[in-house]
């Protein structure tokens, strides 16, 4: 008898995923690259796809599975994310295996490790001018160490995120140091201009985003006897990907990286990919059809992997990273919200949600196969992206709130608690950006400055209740909340930030600041994270009692949108999830006044009789009466 041949199971998986997935890529390449290019093009990815496929380890090819049968998986409310530097994290890949324990004790169930692949040498912007795309920091640890901590994670029920920088590579890069050995295949990768002309044309509706440190965003290059695309520092020239070479070259790096088993990128500055002149050369509609093409192929060769758009960029332009109009639930997986981001500081400074209530409520709801990514801070400085028409809309001046916040968390404004550092001061536009850890913006550094005594404390009792508020509301927005490491324990600003090499003219180096592991010279140190009567050990279990209060909590899965309610009072914010098993209602008081919000907005809701599932009090009100908030109180009020 004739055994069947039967085909393997991942390889015809494979076949009718290409069925499935490559249509959608071939229509954002179309798009992009012109009716000849098309042939080889589609060719080159459909062999990268079959190579990345053939080499993807059984335990991924498992994982892949179990997430097709879970498409949701990372939309989930037990997902809470950190993001760290490995090396002031933990040292190394090894010392973060080690360090995962710390992890799981916040409730984290997904890691965002920042740049890792090889950088340049000397100053390298953090990781983000890489040298190497398929070699790990060796002074971080190998591949191999790569694989094993993702393989680690896996078991553990976490996932890995790592940043692909895709807009621009170090000047060290090999494709760099090709084209600059004169190799044209090499030259085609990068935007390069013989003189001014084409910079001088460009510029004029280019704004600079390293205006104090690298202004312009053109360098010229002896070697290259041209003008190199320069939007961040001299040594990151930007590649061009209107080379469908380009395309080709980073689908490698992507099923690379997915093989080593990486689960989310986090595509760095997607908004910048196209140029076009007489633009701002952001956001432009290639940027999307590009992400949908990668996408569409990372879903053949690694369907299990999921894209995430880092896209700091104005309100009304951030929904289109998560997929509008042609590409709704086709481009990134997840995006951060750069906009709830920027208001949660701006109502902490103006103790008023009425600004964030009308922005929130521009935003169309997020396709459902999305997420948000919600936010306090990150690595980089916090840029005050308030609209215009938003701030006219609720009687503001846009330019002056912008510049009323700069002030505020500079410590510049009378009474301000914030203690934060100028970033980038852009002489022209009158733009400031603002560095610090979210400790030293809440008022940490502020309170220290008063004499020992019920003051003090006093206002040591607010920087907790502040730090607690807003990863409250990032927590209860419905979306991945991520934590910026060291706010977990309330760190302040690194004194010594200015003292590595290569660091002295980016203060975003303050706010990222090592963990103590063991007492550093403030005294702080993480084991305080489990005494009550520190600082650190308020804020450290108060995030751990929202991460266990969030995974019990099915209205904050991210499929699921956010309302964002009339404000029953000027400082509170009420965002409601409505959901199958029953609505929940969070309630944000942004200031420092006790608050009571009327009974009448909860029997609304049918939710006169819930349970403050923080605190896990029973709230029993009549339309009549009221519930209190305390000063800077969250309430996330469901049925019990
Ligand atoms: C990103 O930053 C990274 O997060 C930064 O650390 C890098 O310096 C930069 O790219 C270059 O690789 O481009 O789309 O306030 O938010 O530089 C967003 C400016 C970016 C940063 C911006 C950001």
């Amino acid at each position: 008898m004739v055994p069947d041949q039967s085909p393997d199971v991942h390889d015809e998986l494979f076949e009718l995923r290409l069925e499935r997935w490559l249509p959608d890529c071939e229509a954002g390449l179309r798009s992009v690259y012109r009716p000849e290019e098309m042939a080889p093009l589609l060719a080159a990815v459909e062999s990268v796809l079959r190579g990345a496929h053939a080499k993807r380890r059984p335990s991924l090819r498992r994982l892949d599975q179990r997430r097709a049968l879970r498409p949701d998986w990372f939309q989930r409310p037990d997902m809470l994310g950190y993001a760290a530097y490995t090396e002031r994290f933990a040292g190394d890949l090894a010392g973060v295996q080690d360090a995962l324990g710390y992890l799981e004790e916040l409730g984290v169930t997904y890691l965002h490790l920042l740049p890792l692949l090889t950088p340049r040498p000397g100053d390298s912007d953090g990781g983000y001018a890489v040298a190497d795309y398929r070699r790990v920091r060796p002074d971080l640890g190998s591949n191999d160490d790569l694989a094993s901590l993702a393989d680690t994670l896996h078991v553990r029920g976490m996932s890995l995120c790592v940043d692909l920088v895709l807009n621009h590579v170090a000047r060290e890069h090999d494709w760099a140091q090709r084209a600059r050995a004169g190799e044209e295949r090499y030259r085609r990768f990068f935007r390069l201009f013989p003189d001014r002309a084409g910079p001088d044309a460009y510029e004029a509706t280019l704004p600079e985003v390293f205006p104090d440190f690298a202004p312009g965003s053109f360098t010229f290059d002896e070697e290259l006897d041209a003008w190199a695309w320069t939007t961040f520092n001299s040594w990151q020239w930007d590649v061009d990907w209107s080379n469908p070479d380009v395309f080709v070259a980073y689908l490698e790096v992507v099923c690379h990286l997915a093989n080593l088993g990486v689960d989310v990128l986090r595509l760095d500055a997607i908004a910048f990919l196209w140029k076009r002149l007489g633009t701002a050369c952001q956001n432009e509609p290639e940027v999307h059809d590009l992400t949908q093409a990668l996408r569409a192929a990372l879903r053949v060769a690694a369907p299990g992997v999921l894209l995430k758009a880092e896209a700091i960029v104005g309100p009304r332009d951030l929904m289109p990273y998560l997929g509008t109009g042609r590409h709704h639930g086709r481009v990134s997986d997840l995006a951060y919200h750069n906009s709830l981001m920027v208001q949660v500081w701006s109502m902490l400074a103006s103790r008023d949600v009425r600004l964030t209530v009308h922005a929130l409520r521009q935003f169309d709801p997020a396709p459902t196969t999305t997420s948000w990514l919600t936010y306090v801070r990150c690595h980089d400085d916090i840029g005050w992206a308030v609209d215009d028409g938003d701030a006219t809309a609720v009687g503001l001046d846009g330019h002056a709130h912008r510049g009323f916040l700069s002030d505020f968390y500079c410590g510049g404004f009378p009474g301000s608690f914030g203690r934060g550092l100028v970033f980038q001061h852009n002489e022209a536009t009158g733009d400031r950006r603002i560095s610090g850890t979210a400790a030293s913006l809440a008022g940490l550094d502020a309170a220290l400055e008063l004499p020992d005594g019920p003051a003090r404390a006093a206002a040591l009792d607010s920087v907790v209740a502040r730090l607690l508020l807003t990863h409250a509301v990032v927590m209860g927005f419905g979306g991945i909340p991520v934590l910026w490491s060291g706010d977990e324990l309330a760190l302040r600003d690194d004194p010594g930030w200015a003292d590595e090499t290569g660091h002295a003219d980016d203060n975003r180096w303050a706010h990222r600041p090592r963990l103590p592991w063991v007492r550093n010279v403030l005294g702080e140190c993480v084991d305080d994270r489990v005494d009550p009567s520190t600082v650190t050990g308020q804020v450290f279990g108060g995030m751990r009692r929202l991460a266990r209060a969030r995974r019990g909590l099915p209205q904050l899965h991210a499929a699921w949108g956010t309302e964002v309610l009339d404000p029953p009072d000027p400082g509170v914010l009420a965002l409601l999830r409505r959901h199958p098993e029953g609505p929940m209602l969070g309630l944000y008081n942004v200031t420092e006044r006790t608050v009571h919000v009327t009974g009448w907005l909860l029997g609304l809701h049918g939710l006169s009789d819930c349970v403050d599932r923080l605190s896990g009090e029973r709230v029993l009100v009549s339309d009549a009466d009221s519930v209190e908030l305390a000063p800077y109180a969250t309430r996330w009020l469901a049925a019990g």
